[in-house]
């Protein structure tokens, strides 16, 4: 690992994120955004996609558009989540989340924090949001909480100081990961333009991904298609839903 990737890992391990800046060409990410809308507005994907007209989530990106692979397979935010995940963490979803003018901030959370008593004091996930376009204090960009992820809860306190949370800003073509257990939230769009966010997560193998409701399974021809760098950020079983692979979520 050379010394940007060691600053960027103890940053993440230190304070819960880290910035790692034009990690893609802003115009490749700014194609991808427009794919992606375009995507959001198609009524064929409307089952994938969660959310209002003001923030969405667009499940299973990684069957959708192969150029999502630079982003999950990228040498960067793998080693990285190589580092806190273990040699065999596994990319196991990757989805469009715009954020339209007028959009109000959305709750402040950990991610996939709910099924523990208390959380582990081992990494269980390392999420990361490619800015597809800029990343600006006014467009919503992402917000988190400096060092909460070495708080152990599983959710932020009610009481917490909404002045804590730090919007992290950045060029299109950059790349923001962190801890699952930082205490994160998609601020308000207060801008007259769309916000898009390319979310990819990265578990390790023990983590049983069936309990994130919206998470798409890689479709057999998906993984056909990949390369094996790819291939291998993808082991597990291939399908076409949910249902064919997964525990019932009672
Ligand atoms: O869209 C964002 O800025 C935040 C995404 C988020 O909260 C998440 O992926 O858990």
């Amino acid at each position: 690992m050379d010394d940007r990737l060691k600053t960027a890992v103890e940053h993440l391990d230190t304070y819960g994120y880290c910035l790692l800046e034009d990690r893609i060409p802003a115009q490749v990410a700014g194609e991808l955004a427009a794919r992606c809308l375009e995507l959001h507005a198609d009524p064929q994907h409307r089952s994938l996609i969660h959310g209002d007209e003001y923030y969405q989530t667009l499940f299973g990106m990684a069957n959708l558009d192969d150029r999502v692979w630079q982003c999950a397979g990228h040498p960067d935010t793998v080693a990285i989540a190589r580092h806190f995940l273990g040699p065999h963490c596994r990319v196991v979803e990757a989805c469009s989340k715009p954020t339209w003018p007028g959009a109000p901030a959305q709750a402040l959370h950990a991610d996939s924090a709910g099924s523990f008593q208390q959380v582990p004091d081992v990494p269980w996930m390392i999420n990361t949001i490619w800015m597809l376009t800029d990343f600006t204090v006014e467009n919503g960009a992402t917000g988190v909480v400096p060092m909460s992820h070495r708080s152990r809860c599983k959710a932020p306190p009610a009481d917490l100081d909404p002045s804590l949370i730090r919007p992290i800003t950045g060029r299109a073509g950059s790349v923001m990961l962190w801890h699952g257990g930082t205490f994160h939230i998609a601020r308000a769009n207060t801008s007259g333009q769309i916000r898009v966010g390319l979310n990819i997560a990265y578990y390790p193998r023990w983590f049983n991904n069936w309990v994130e409701g919206g998470h798409q399974p890689i479709w057999p021809e998906t993984y056909e298609r990949m390369p094996p760098q790819m291939q291998q950020l993808c082991t597990g079983k291939q399908g076409r839903s949910r249902t064919e692979l997964y525990e019932i979520k009672r």
